[in-house]
């Protein structure tokens, strides 16, 4: 399913942002949040907040744009730009007003600019991803992916009537999706005790989680719109064309 998939592209569309609504069709103004985050669906293939087994510690992300698509028009409102954000100590909230019915969300990856976050690792400078985390033992893993400004990924899903009330929602990157099939046990390490997974270091390792992540972002309506991917709001509203 990784069809239009081009290495370097971390972009993903996802429809089925329903339209925010009352329960009688009429269109409702106000403040929408859409949260992103970093989640984990399966700790055993890759955990957040473990301190055992494979676990993830930091996801930076570089995004060039996250925009709704209308249903009506292909005119994209763009709700961010240029965000760069650690996404499991510091999710990202963007708030902007829902007027009308829309049928995507698009979040563009991008390499980063200028001016990086000072708590930003210096590696991801240029660069679209930066995962941190550990092996089972314990040795230290760095991915690093770059992706041109120009790369997209289309996916679609149908709209779910039953969540058009939802005004809050959350854009989850799923750790464990990106990181399934990915022998990352099998590498070794020089000197330094650090396995990298870059474009020049085990790049078959990186296509392969580059492929995945275009189908480890997922969108959930936020039920209680708190930011946070509680356990009732793990079935995506989502789906990946
Ligand atoms: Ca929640």
């Amino acid at each position: 399913m990784n069809r239009g998939w081009r290495t370097g592209a971390l972009a993903a569309t996802l429809l089925g942002l329903g339209c925010a609504g009352t329960e009688t069709g009429n269109p409702i103004a106000g403040k929408q949040k859409l949260t992103i985050v970093a989640r984990a669906s399966d700790p055993g293939v890759a955990a957040i907040d473990s301190p055992r087994g494979q676990r993830i510690t930091a996801v930076w992300v570089s995004i060039g744009e996250v925009s709704l698509t209308p249903c009506a028009t292909d005119t994209p409102r763009v709700l961010g730009e240029q965000l760069v954000a650690e996404l499991i100590s510091a999710p990202r909230t963007l708030e902007f007003s829902i007027d009308e019915t829309f049928c995507g969300l698009r979040v563009a990856f991008a390499r980063t600019r200028a001016n990086l976050p000072d708590t930003a690792p210096t590696d991801l400078a240029g660069n679209a991803i930066l995962i941190e985390g550990r092996r089972a033992d314990d040795v230290p893993v760095q991915v690093v992916s770059l992706a041109p400004p120009d790369s997209d990924l289309q996916a679609t899903i149908p709209i779910t009537n039953d969540r058009q009330d939802a005004a809050s929602f959350i854009l989850a990157f799923d750790v464990s999706a990106a990181f399934r099939g990915v022998d990352v046990d099998g590498l070794v390490h020089d000197m330094v005790p650090r396995i990298d997974i870059n474009p020049t270091t085990n790049s078959d390792r990186l296509r392969v989680i580059e492929g995945n992540l275009a189908r480890a972002a997922t969108l959930h309506a936020d039920a209680d719109a708190d930011g946070v991917l509680d356990t009732d709001e793990e079935t995506p509203i989502s789906s990946h064309r």
